[in-house]
């Protein structure tokens, strides 16, 4: 029906109209999908394509688009390719079997494209790959996985093209041993990335990987917890504009392992790192670059317990600066190494809790050394 903007006025009448012949293209439909050795494909055009596709049981999948309703038996992979065009492709997958395995992989191409996977949960075992590739302009793509099941494997890889983008990945808890990696590519102009877990279970492993390209970004990484012996890799890079990170983990239980290794680039930075608990024996390693002009960065560890590792290193690069790194408590026979550098700038740095519960903090602050205000120079071994 879209095709009817397409109408022309003629002034005059000839023999051939154009027109009566894109009449009888309205019969085509702009969507057409086939079947072969497993693989279910979804084909687009260059118009506004809109597809839905249903999980009836475990590989038998409903696709509904212009062209009517199909169902196809035995899918184990999901292909689309949906050309330029403002698209629209939901794929509602109700609750994945266990041990049960899909590959979906989808192009999105040009204009605002809407891609909506849901799952209420995935079976224990169970192996699900996804990679989502957006064009240039404006795409939402939004992944829930519901509640994924013990030792189930998740693979999303999101690319999202230029254009103001949204991601989200959300889960209603990761199961005992289960993993999770994911990896989002933002590209030039403003993205937003979400992603929420819920509680991430004992062993369980998540790999997370963000380059946010240019463009004020925002990303989200929560998590309810993480329990005993679960482990979480987060690398975070975004470019040269105004760049919001917010971490927040909740209780870091005992054994489990943090890593975070986040660039935002120059611009005026924003990263905060929450977790309400740090327990015995965790590991936490956070390196937060933030570049030049003026930055935020707050890091609240709640309680931390005996024997915790904590490798914190913090560069605000040049620019006024606003640093704040607290604890409620510390306890004993901590391993930790904690850098501030602040750089060049007029920087507030509060980590008055961390040196109060007893904590070396190593200061890298050049204005230190060359300050102007004070009256008296501290000599320094670097004078000629
Ligand atoms: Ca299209
Ligand atoms: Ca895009
Ligand atoms: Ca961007
Ligand atoms: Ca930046």
């Amino acid at each position: 029906m879209s095709r009817s903007s397409r109408k022309r006025t003629w002034g005059h009448s000839f023999f051939f109209t154009p027109s009566l012949e894109a009449l009888g293209d309205r019969t085509v439909p702009s969507v057409t999908s086939a079947f072969e050795n497993g693989t279910l494909s979804i084909l687009g055009d260059a118009e506004d394509d809109l597809v839905e596709i249903v999980a009836e049981a475990e590989g038998t999948f409903t696709v509904t688009t212009d062209a009517g309703e199909e169902t196809y038996e035995g899918v184990e992979r999901i292909e689309a390719d949906l050309g330029d065009g403002d698209d629209e492709l939901t794929i509602d997958l109700g609750e994945v079997d266990r041990r049960a395995e899909l590959e979906v992989e989808v192009e999105l191409g040009d204009g605002a494209n809407v891609f909506d996977m849901t799952a209420d949960e995935l079976g224990a075992r169970a192996e699900v790959s996804v990679f989502v590739t957006g064009g240039g302009d404006d795409d939402e793509v939004s992944i829930d996985l519901g509640e994924v099941g013990a030792r189930a494997e998740v693979e999303a890889e999101v690319d999202l093209g230029d254009g103001a983008n949204y991601a989200e990945l959300i889960a209603d808890g990761l199961g005992r041993a289960a993993s999770l990696g994911l990896v989002v590519d933002g590209g030039d102009d403003d993205d937003e990335v979400v992603v929420d877990l819920g509680e991430i279970g004992s062993r369980a492993e998540v790999e997370a990987e963000a380059d946010l390209g240019d463009g004020d970004n925002y990303a989200e990484f929560i998590a309810d917890g993480l329990a005993r012996a679960a482990s979480l890799s987060l690398d975070v890079e975004a470019g040269d504009d105004d760049d919001e990170l917010v971490v927040e983990l909740g209780e870091i239980a005992a054994r489990a392992e943090v890593e975070a290794d986040v660039d935002l680039g120059d611009g005026d930075n924003v990263a905060e790192m929450i977790a309400d608990e740090v327990a015995r024996r965790a590991e936490l390693d956070i390196q937060l670059d933030l570049g030049d002009d003026d930055d935020e960065v707050v890091v609240e560890l709640g309680e931390i317990a005996a024997g915790v590792k904590l490798d914190i290193d913090v560069d605000t690069g040049d620019g006024d600066d606003d640093l704040t790194l607290t604890a409620d408590e510390i306890g004993s026979r901590i391993d930790a190494d904690v850098r501030i550098d602040s750089g060049d700038g007029d920087d507030t740095v509060d980590a008055d809790a961390l040196i109060d519960l007893g904590l070396e903090i190593d200061f890298q602050d050049p204005d230190d050394e060359s300050s102007d205000d004070d009256d008296e120079d501290d000599e320094d071994d670097n004078d000629d």
